[in-house]
């Protein structure tokens, strides 16, 4: 962390091998990035990782992160129309949350300048879709940059302040998960730091920043219509377009982003290679330059992830121009799922030009490795929740989950979580599932940070409404899916220590009659509050906490001697019930083929929560400091 920290900061030109995410934070370093704001989500808490680097009487700029995207964009606007450069991140559905605001700041004279990174996620690796933000981007009129490696990101971010700042307009950095967290030497330029200006320079005259009615929303839109003009003649000279000319006047691809890395790695097998268009700028579309491409080529491919953005501009070019070119894009709905890797682009191109590629080599048959599921962490303590709960629920209850670590309830042996959407949404859709429903008690879910991100509307709504639904707040103390960021109810915010929000606190201050509260390894206590609550025809809330213990158990081992505690299986008491590993699951269990049980020290936590499961009372706690297997 010392060297991430001296190398963010490192005033002469230097060379390193770095990830997406750290490259754009010295590229925030470099431009003069005096705010930055976010809430976390793949792929982009590895940027926070960066900042939090630099201690913070070092750090440059302000950050934070904010309570959720929609109040994230807002404190970088704010700042911007302050006269300070300011950065907003967060992940691809994180610009749902925050499009209310964010559509609107085109609208705007961001004086300061204002950089939103977005990271998308084609291949939906970690979201709950792969949607494609440049729509966003088309409907708001704001600019969208896409490098396809760590070193265009750090270009890149340097281009979009630059020219945010000069247009005083929002420019959209798109980043896709590989080029995230893909690793390259980079070249930084120097950095010169300068005094901070701590000039507020917000004047009303700049504006107007109040978008009201006709008479003052169109000539804002028709402002941001007009720099979004400029931005598409300038960006026919930018740099950041780039052709690969490989002298070949009958076929070209148009390509970005990420795909344009798999287009060059699958055309080293082509024996004459197509002509390659490379938009940095993947809006505005740079019409001449695009033009004047297919101009030269009789059959111009596009290869874009996710949706048909480029191809539908692109073929609009041609017509328009009245171009005689032969343009194709997707073929089938199978182009528009998954991420372009290498073999993606090859079906993809091969599916346009059967010729263009020489058959695939057979492979080598791998071994089939087995599939690894998804699964709570030893010691969870959702695991210990999901286990009480499942014993005081009914089969016909409606189960209705949200997002976090606790997802994962959905899995065997639990299965709680018939119903997923988005950060929040279980309270509110758990109140519609509630209409016409006398006889299915319906049971939401909802993680601590989500209840502070999204969680709040629907909770209130419930209240409001009067739905007689059982809410159960999964509290651990942090927003452990995305790697332990703190949140409202932490008492510790990025920068500081802070004054909590307690959970309960909230709820009793909205007039929640009905809270019940334990923690979770109370599973005989959890299950009887469950059923209480279940039982009421209000709405009612259960807090079933117990802190993260993936942090807890790193915060402990920074700080104490290295002794591992454990479980251990008693093979005298042990009746082969397999309550452990058929409706505890804890994946520290394993069935052996001779039907005994044994335990992972590898895995195993020692925290216990296990040992009341057993009916036989085999599981018993134990030391070592090993890591053999025992029985
Ligand atoms: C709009 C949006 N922003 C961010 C994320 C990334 N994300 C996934 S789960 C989660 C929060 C998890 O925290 P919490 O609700 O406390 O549940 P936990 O994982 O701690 O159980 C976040 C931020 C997301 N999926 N959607």
């Amino acid at each position: 962390m010392k060297h991430l920290a001296e190398m963010l900061l490192r005033e002469e030109p230097f060379s390193e091998i770095v990830m997406g995410n750290t490259a754009v934070v010295r590229a925030m370093v470099e431009a003069g990035t005096r705010v930055v704001s976010s809430y976390p989500g793949s792929p982009t808490p590895e940027i926070a990782v960066a900042i939090k680097a630099i201690p913070r009487e070092k750090r440059p700029f302000y950050f934070e992160f904010s309570t959720n995207e929609k109040v994230a964009t807002e404190v970088a606007y704010g700042a911007s129309v302050n006269g300070h450069l300011s950065t907003v991140f967060f992940k691809s559905v994180g610009l749902n949350v925050a499009s209310d605001t964010f559509v609107q700041l085109a609208h705007m004279n961001i004086i300061g300048g204002m950089v939103v990174v977005v990271g998308d996620d084609p291949g939906a690796n970690s979201s709950q879709n792969e949607q494609d933000n440049r729509h966003y981007a088309m409907m708001s009129y704001t600019p969208v940059f896409e490098p396809a490696s760590p070193a265009e990101v750090y270009i890149y971010y340097k281009e979009a302040a630059r020219l945010s700042c000069d247009r005083k307009m929002p420019v959209i950095l798109r980043l896709t998960t590989h080029v995230c967290h893909a690793k390259e030497k980079v070249a930084f330029s120097e950095w010169r730091p300068k005094a901070p200006d701590n000039t507020p320079r917000f004047d009303p005259a700049n504006g107007p920043y109040i978008p009201i009615a006709a008479s003052l929303v169109f000539p804002m839109k028709r402002k941001a219509l007009l720099r979004l003009e400029e931005i598409r003649v300038w960006s026919e000279g930018s740099q950041l377009n780039q052709l690969i000319d490989n002298k070949n006047l009958e076929m070209g691809i148009i390509t970005s982003g990420l795909p344009f890395m798999s287009v060059m790695d699958v055309l080293q097998r082509a024996e004459k290679k197509p002509d390659v268009l490379k938009l940095g700028i993947v809006y505005p579309f740079a019409r001449k330059t695009v033009a004047d491409f297919l101009k030269k080529h009789k059959q111009v491919k596009v290869v874009e992830e996710l949706d048909d953005v480029t191809e539908q501009a692109v073929k609009a070019i041609a017509f328009e121009e009245q171009i005689s070119v032969r343009i194709s894009g997707k073929i089938d709905h199978e182009d528009w799922v998954g991420e372009y890797t290498p073999d993606k682009v090859y079906e993809v191109l091969r599916k346009t030009w059967p010729e263009l590629l020489p058959d695939k080599p057979r492979e080598r048959a791998l071994p089939s490795i087995p599939l690894r599921q998804a699964q709570m962490c030893p010691g969870c303590g959702h695991r210990s929740a999901f286990y009480a709960i499942k014993r005081a629920l009914a089969e016909t209850d409606i189960t209705v989950a949200d997002i976090g670590c606790h997802t994962l309830g959905f899995l065997p042996p639990y299965e709680i979580g018939q119903l997923l959407m988005c950060m929040g949404a279980s309270t509110g859709m758990g109140a519609g599932l509630s209409l016409f429903n006398q006889s299915r008690k319906v049971v939401a879910f909802l993680g601590d940070s989500t209840f502070f991100h999204a969680g709040l509307p629907g909770i209130i709504n419930s209240i409001f409404n009067r739905h007689p639904i059982t809410l159960i707040v999964m509290e651990n103390g942090t927003t452990a899916m995305t790697g332990h960021q703190d949140h409202a109810a932490s008492g510790r915010n990025f920068n500081e220590i802070t004054d909590k929000i307690p959970v309960r606190q909230v709820l009793e201050g909205l007039g929640v009659k009905h809270i019940f509260e334990t923690d979770t390894y109370m599973q005989s206590r959890l299950s009887e509050l469950v059923r209480e609550a279940v039982a009421i025809n209000e709405f009612s809330v259960v807090i079933a906490k117990h802190p993260c213990m993936l942090k807890l158990t790193r915060e402990q081992r920074r700080k104490s001697a290295h002794i591992q505690r454990h479980v251990k299986i008693d093979p005298k008491r042990c009746q082969q019930i397999y309550e452990c590993v058929e409706k505890f699951g804890c994946p520290t269990f394993t069935r052996e083929p001779d039907g005994a049980i044994e335990t992972n020290l590898d895995l195993c936590i020692g925290d216990g929560s296990c040992i009341q499961t057993c009916p036989a009372k085999a599981i018993q706690p134990s030391i070592s400091t090993g890591t053999e297997l025992i029985r």
